[in-house]
């Protein structure tokens, strides 16, 4: 896969050097270039932003410099990219949102600083390519490049040849299978007693069926606990008769 970044602050997108992007780049499994905005400036100031029409706070990217980005790193490439605008106005970035976008050859991210974008711009991208505007969450943050960061390692983990065996994602939070929807329960390892604090016996039984029984319970509990709002939007089907006893 190909992920383009362009942003203000190409040094705050560092990270993808890092842990299990950067190794997967270094592997060849993920090709990313990330692209300072401002190149694409032609004043002495590099400016990149402007008072809003209509009045209001804050200040509104100009739409030229997005423009000439854009069109030189798309190009008149086929097939094109999808475009993701992080946006705290967009769509909630899911696990489903990932999945998909992990199927896509390559995708182009526009993290904005201030108020956000021209509006023209993604108008006029829309007309051309998929663009998708994604939020990470029901709050508020000063620019869209942490969005980047979380969004390309969900799409990273997902592409094939990243993560090994070991660290598969088919039971992950969010996952499909049996335990779509549920939140993971506490995990163990060594030593079997810390600071007084034993191991759960059922994990040392050896019983798999029990096992199995135990961490589904437990990813229940957890989730009524923290996520109330998964449990009641969950299949009745995904219950069986021992999650439903009591
Ligand atoms: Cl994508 N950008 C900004 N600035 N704030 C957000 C967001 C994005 N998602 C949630 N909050």
């Amino acid at each position: 896969m190909r992920i383009d970044v362009v942003t203000i602050f190409p040094e705050y997108l560092e990270p993808l050097n890092v842990s299990l992007v950067g190794k997967a780049r270094a592997r060849g499994l993920l090709d990313v270039h990330v692209h300072d905005l401002r190149n694409w400036t032609h004043d002495r100031h590099h400016t990149v932003d402007d008072t809003p029409y209509g009045g209001g706070p804050g200040m509104v990217m100009k739409p030229e410099p997005w423009g000439e980005a854009l069109d030189e790193i798309i190009g008149a490439a086929e097939p094109p990219p999808v475009l993701v605008v992080p946006t705290p106005s967009g769509r909630r970035f899911d696990q489903k949102l990932a999945v998909e976008l992990s199927a896509a050859p390559w995708l182009v991210f526009t993290p904005a600083r201030y108020e956000g974008i021209d509006r023209r711009v993604i108008d006029e991208y829309a007309s051309r390519l998929d663009v998708r505007e994604v939020s990470v969450g029901d709050y508020v943050l000063a620019g869209g490049e942490a969005p980047v960061l979380v969004m390309v390692e969900a799409v990273a983990r997902l592409l094939p040849g990243v993560l090994g065996n070991a660290e598969s994602h088919q039971d992950d939070s969010f996952a499909a299978g049996p335990m779509a929807q549920l939140l993971e329960g506490p995990v163990y390892t060594k030593p079997p007693e810390w600071r007084d604090r034993g191991i759960p016996d059922v994990l040392l039984s050896g019983h798999h069926g029990r096992i199995a029984r135990w961490r589904r319970d437990q990813a229940l509990a957890r989730t009524a606990a923290n996520r109330p709002d998964l449990i009641a939007r969950c299949d009745p089907a995904s219950l069986d008769k021992h999650d439903r006893a009591e």
